[in-house]
C-alpha cells in the first residue's frame, strides 16, 4: 500500500514531537489553535534543536537552536519558504512583497522600486510626520482624565497600535486614519485582523478531511470584513488617481517605472502591496514599542538610564522631540528596544528551505521542497548563546557584547534578501517615540500586572497599562528671567 502523502515530509524522517500522536488528526489536539506559535514555546521546550508536529497530512518542522538557525540563514544555501499559514495569506496579499515566492517577478520589481524609500536617509522625510503623529498621541493622552496628582493610565498596546497605524498610513499613503479622534481602534484594524486570521485558519484546514467545505464556510463568515478592507484599499487608491506629485510609497508605486526595464507595478499588485504595508508595517512596531515599555517599566534602573539618555539629548523642555540626527545617537534606548525584540520577537517565526538537497546540521536530509520554521523566541533564548536568557538586559547589545556572539543568532527582522524592508523605519520610529515619551512623562507600572502575550497577527502584550505623569519644566528653567 502506498504511504499516505505527507506535505513537508523531510524524506520520511521523524523528529521529536510533543504529546502522543493520534491517528488522523495528528498533533492538532496538542497545540492551542488560537495561539499556534505561543504554544510552541511550551510544547517545544524540551524537544531539542529540531522537532515536528503533524496536523492531518501536514507536517511542520520547527527549529529551536541558534546553531541550526545560523546555518539556515546562509543565503548561498537556503532561502525564504512560504509555510501554509503564509501561503494562505496570498488570498489577500497575493504576490505582495511579504507573501511573494522567491522567483515571482513582481518581488524583484517591487523590491527595486521600493528599496529607495526605505534607506536610512529616506527616513529624513518621514521624520517630521513621525514627530507630528507622536505629538498627537501625547495630546490625546494629555486630554484624558487624571487623578489629583495629574497621573493618567493608558492602554499601551492599543495606543501604540493607533500610533504606528497612523504613522504608517500617513508616511506611506499620505492618508489620515483619524486614529486619535476616537478611543476605539480604527475599524480597519479589526477587519484586517479578522480577515487575516481567517487566512491563517484556512491554511491549517486545507489538508483536513472536508477542508474545502470548511474553508468556504470561513470565507463566507469573513465576507463582510473582507469587503470592508477591499473598499478601503480602493478609496486609498482613488484618492490619488490624478496626482503625480506625491512621493510617498503609493506615489512611487503608481508613478515610477523601473529604471532599467521600464516595468511598472500592476493595479492588482499595488493593492497587494498596500495591504502588505498596512499589515506588516504597524502591529509589528506597535508590539516592539509595547514590549520595550513593558520591560523598561519593570526594570527601574533601565528606565532611569533610558530617561537620562533622553533628557541629556533633549534638554529641559519636556515636550522637546529628537531631531533626525539625534535618533541614531540614542544608543541606550535602541539597546532597550533590541533586547525587548530578543525576548519577544513580534514577528515570531520565519521559514527557510534549501536551494538544493543538503544535510542540515550534517545530519538531517533536507530537500528543496522541505521547509523548517525558525521559532525566534526559542532561538533568541538558546542558552548556548545567551546567559540567563529570560532576564532583560539591554547591555547584551553593547557593541563589544554583540561582537562576542556568533553571526545570525539574533534575527527579529528575518534574513537575507527577503529580510524586513521596513527595519530602518521601525527602528527610527520606535526610538523616536520612546525617547520623546520618556522625556515627557514619568512612567509607572501597574504593580500587579503579569505579562500576558496575545498572539494576533504578531505578538503583543495583552491588557498592558502604564501610568503616565507629565514631567514639569524644571524650576531653574521656568524661573530664569526672560531676555
Ligand atoms: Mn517587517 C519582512 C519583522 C516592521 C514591512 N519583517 C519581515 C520579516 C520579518 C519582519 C521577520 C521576514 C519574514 C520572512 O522571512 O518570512 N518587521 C518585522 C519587525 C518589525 C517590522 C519585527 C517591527 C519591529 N516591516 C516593518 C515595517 C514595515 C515592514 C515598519 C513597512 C513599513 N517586513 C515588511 C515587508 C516585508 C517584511 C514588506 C517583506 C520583505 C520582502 O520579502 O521583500
Amino acid at each position: 500500500m502506498a504511504r499516505l502523502h505527507i506535505n513537508n515530509d523531510w524524506s520520511g524522517q521523524r523528529f521529536p514531537s510533543p504529546g502522543r500522536r493520534k491517528p488522523l488528526i495528528g498533533d492538532l489536539g496538542v497545540a492551542d489553535p488560537r495561539h499556534p506559535l505561543l504554544s510552541m514555546l511550551t510544547l517545544g521546550a524540551n524537544l531539542g534543536p529540531i522537532y515536528e508536529m503533524q496536523v492531518f497530512r501536514q507536517k511542520f518542522v520547527f527549529i529551536a537552536s541558534a546553531e541550526l538557525t545560523a546555518e539556515l540563514c546562509d543565503e548561498s544555501q537556503f532561502c525564504k519558504a512560504l509555510p501554509p499559514a503564509i501561503e494562505a495569506l496570498r488570498d489577500y496579499a497575493g504576490d505582495g512583497l511579504f507573501t511573494a515566492r522567491n522567483d515571482e517577478s513582481n518581488w524583484q520589481l517591487a523590491h527595486d522600486l521600493l528599496m529607495p524609500a526605505f534607506t536610512k536617509s529616506a527616513m529624513r522625510s518621514y521624520h517630521p510626520i513621525m514627530l507630528q503623529t507622536a505629538n498627537e498621541l501625547f495630546d490625546y493622552w494629555d486630554a484624558l482624565p487624571t487623578d489629583p496628582a495629574g497621573t493618567t493610565t493608558v492602554d499601551v498596546t492599543r495606543d501604540m497600535t493607533k500610533l504606528t497605524m497612523e504613522t504608517l498610513s500617513r508616511t506611506a499613503f499620505s492618508h489620515d486614519f483619524g486614529s486619535f479622534t476616537s478611543a476605539e481602534q480604527h475599524p480597519f484594524v479589526s477587519a484586517m485582523i479578522r480577515a487575516l486570521e481567517t487566512g491563517r485558519r484556512k491554511g491549517a484546514l486545507r489538508t483536513a478531511p472536508g477542508g474545502r467545505y470548511l474553508t468556504a464556510l470561513l470565507d463566507r463568515r469573513n465576507a463582510q470584513a473582507q469587503n470592508y478592507v477591499d473598499d478601503l484599499l480602493d478609496d486609498l487608491i482613488a484618492e490619488r488617481e490624478h496626482t503625480t506629485d506625491q512621493h510617498d510609497l503609493l506615489g512611487i508605486m503608481l508613478n515610477v517605472a523601473h529604471p532599467e526595464t521600464g516595468e511598472r507595478l500592476s493595479p492588482l499588485n499595488i493593492r497587494h502591496q498596500i495591504l502588505t504595508f498596512l499589515v506588516a508595517g504597524h502591529e509589528t512596531t506597535s508590539g516592539a514599542l509595547s514590549f520595550a515599555l513593558y520591560y523598561l517599566s519593570q526594570h527601574p534602573e533601565c528606565l532611569e538610564q533610558a530617561q537620562r539618555e533622553a533628557d541629556d539629548a533633549l534638554g529641559d523642555d519636556p515636550t522637546a522631540m529628537p531631531t533626525f540626527e539625534q535618533v541614531p545617537r540614542l544608543r541606550y534606548i535602541r539597546r532597550a528596544l533590541d533586547e525587548a525584540l530578543r525576548i519577544w520577537p513580534t514577528v515570531p517565526a520565519f521559514a527557510r528551505s534549501p536551494r538544493s538537497t543538503t544535510m542540515l546540521g550534517g545530519r538531517y536530509r533536507m530537500a528543496p521542497e522541505d521547509w523548517a520554521v525558525i521559532i525566534l523566541a526559542q532561538v533568541h533564548r538558546d542558552p548556548a548563546v545567551w546567559d540567563d536568557p529570560d532576564s532583560y538586559d539591554p547591555d547584551r547589545f553593547l557593541p563589544e557584547n554583540i561582537k562576542k556572539r556568533p553571526a545570525h543568532t539574533y534575527k527579529p527582522f528575518g534574513n537575507g534578501v527577503r529580510a524586513c524592508i521596513g527595519r530602518q523605519f521601525a527602528l527610527h520610529e520606535s526610538v523616536l517615540v520612546l525617547a520623546s515619551l520618556l522625556h515627557r512623562y514619568d512612567v509607572a507600572p501597574d504593580p500587579d500586572y503579569e505579562l500576558r502575550v496575545d498572539e494576533r497577527l504578531t505578538m503583543v502584550p495583552k491588557d498592558f497599562y502604564v501610568s503616565l505623569t507629565p514631567r514639569r519644566v524644571p524650576a531653574r528653567l521656568s524661573e530664569q528671567p526672560v531676555g
